[in-house]
This record gives structure tokens, sequence and C-alpha cells, in this order.
């Protein structure tokens, strides 16, 4: 069982590959991002708490979306590995992960960091909002969860660096193009 953290700032492109990944490797995929959207468009206690953090451009707290992964993970059947798209995004989120994965006998296996520059973040979200509907989709917004992910997200990178599994893709080219790098990445 593989276990891969798909990793990188808002726009990067995690959502993106991670439909390639599945696509190719047969993966279970888990975006917190989607779950939340989900949770919100229900109407659920939790979505009524997580829609403001989201429409602020902040991340939703470490407490609530370690529960919400944990028992994500729970119900994703997984034969041959799992994705996980936007988790972890904080230092303690990443400590939380590796234990839950303990638990079952694994770790992560590797993680794929997308590095993308600022100008084509904004413009490919800016690109996203136009159709997309999503209330985090605007400048001011997006501009607020880029720095978001500076300060609080990035340090993660120290994390897998430690653990041996820091993987960076550059994360600029056609959707294919990047892909052929995750493929070279996976091995
Ligand atoms: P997410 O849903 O994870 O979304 P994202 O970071 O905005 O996007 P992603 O990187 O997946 O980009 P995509 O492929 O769509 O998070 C949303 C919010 O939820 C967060 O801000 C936070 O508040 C909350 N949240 C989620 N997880 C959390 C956690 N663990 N802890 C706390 N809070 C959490 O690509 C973006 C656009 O670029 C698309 O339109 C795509 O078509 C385009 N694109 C992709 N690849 C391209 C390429 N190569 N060239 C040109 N365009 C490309």
């Amino acid at each position: 069982m593989k276990y891969i953290v798909i990793f990188g700032p808002p726009g990067s492109g995690k959502g993106t590959q991670s439909d390639k990944i599945i696509e190719k490797y047969g993966f279970s995929h888990i975006s917190t991002g989607e779950v939340l959207r989900t949770e919100i468009s229900d109407n659920t206690p939790l979505g009524k708490k997580a829609d403001t953090f989201i429409q602020n451009g902040q991340l939703v707290p470490d407490e609530l979306i370690v529960d919400i992964l944990a028992s994500t993970l729970d119900k994703t059947k997984a034969d041959t590995g799992v994705i996980f798209d936007g988790f972890p995004r904080t230092t303690p989120q990443a400590e939380a992960l590796r234990t839950m994965l303990k638990k079952r006998g694994g770790d992560v296996n590797l993680m794929l960091s997308l590095e993308v520059e600022h100008q084509e973040l904004i413009s490919r979200l800016l690109k996203r909002g136009e159709s997309s509907g999503r209330t985090d989709d605007n400048l001011e917004t997006i501009e607020k969860r880029i720095a978001v992910y500076h300060e609080q997200t990035a340090p993660v990178i120290k994390f897998y660096e430690a653990e041996g599994t820091y993987c960076p893709i550059k994360g600029t080219g056609t959707v294919d193009e990047i892909f052929e790098r995750i493929v070279k990445a996976l091995g």
C-alpha cells in the first residue's frame, strides 16, 4: 500500500494532478478541500464552521480537519494506495498523519511538492474563479491564501525533508508534462 501526499500552494495543480494519478494507478483520493466543500453545500454544523475560514482565505483549524481526515480515511477503501490532496497543510497535521498511518502499519512513501511561481498561481485561480463559483477564488482571498501558505504550510516541506520523502516537482508547463515528471518520481 502506497501513501502519497500531493502538496503545493493554492492553485499549484494538486487536484488536477491527483485526477491523473488516480486514473493511472487506481489510488483512492482524499481531498480535504473537496470534503469541506461537500460539508458546506450540505449545510452541516462542520460546514458552517469551515465556511467562515475558507471565505476568509484561512486554514480550517487543525483540530477540526484532523478529525475529518481520520474519519474519511476510515471510510476510504484502498487497494493499491491513497493520495492525500491538500493534507497536511501544517506541521501538526503532518505529525497527525504520521500517527494515523503508523496505526495501519504504513507511512507517507512520497511527498510530491508542486512548485509554481506567485503570478502563475494568481492567474490560474482567477481563471478558475470565472467558472468555479468558489467564494475563495477572488483576488483578495487568493492573495491571503498564498500568504497563509508561506506562513503555515511551507514549513511542512522541512518535516518531509527530515523524513527523506520530500520530492520537488516543477509545476509549470502543460498538465501532461507535469504528470510525466510525477510518473518518473513515482517510479
Ligand atoms: P483546496 O481545495 O485543497 O484547493 P486549492 O489549493 O485551491 O487548489 P489545487 O492546488 O488543488 O489546484 P487545482 O488543481 O484545482 O483547498 C481549499 C481551501 O480549503 C483552503 O484554502 C483551506 O481553507 C481549506 N482546506 C483544505 N484542506 C485543508 C487542510 N488540510 N487544513 C486546513 N484547511 C484546509 O488547480 C487550480 C487551477 O489551475 C484549476 O483551474 C486548473 O485547471 C488550473 N491548472 C492546473 N494545472 C495547470 C497547468 N499546468 N497549467 C495551467 N493551469 C493549470
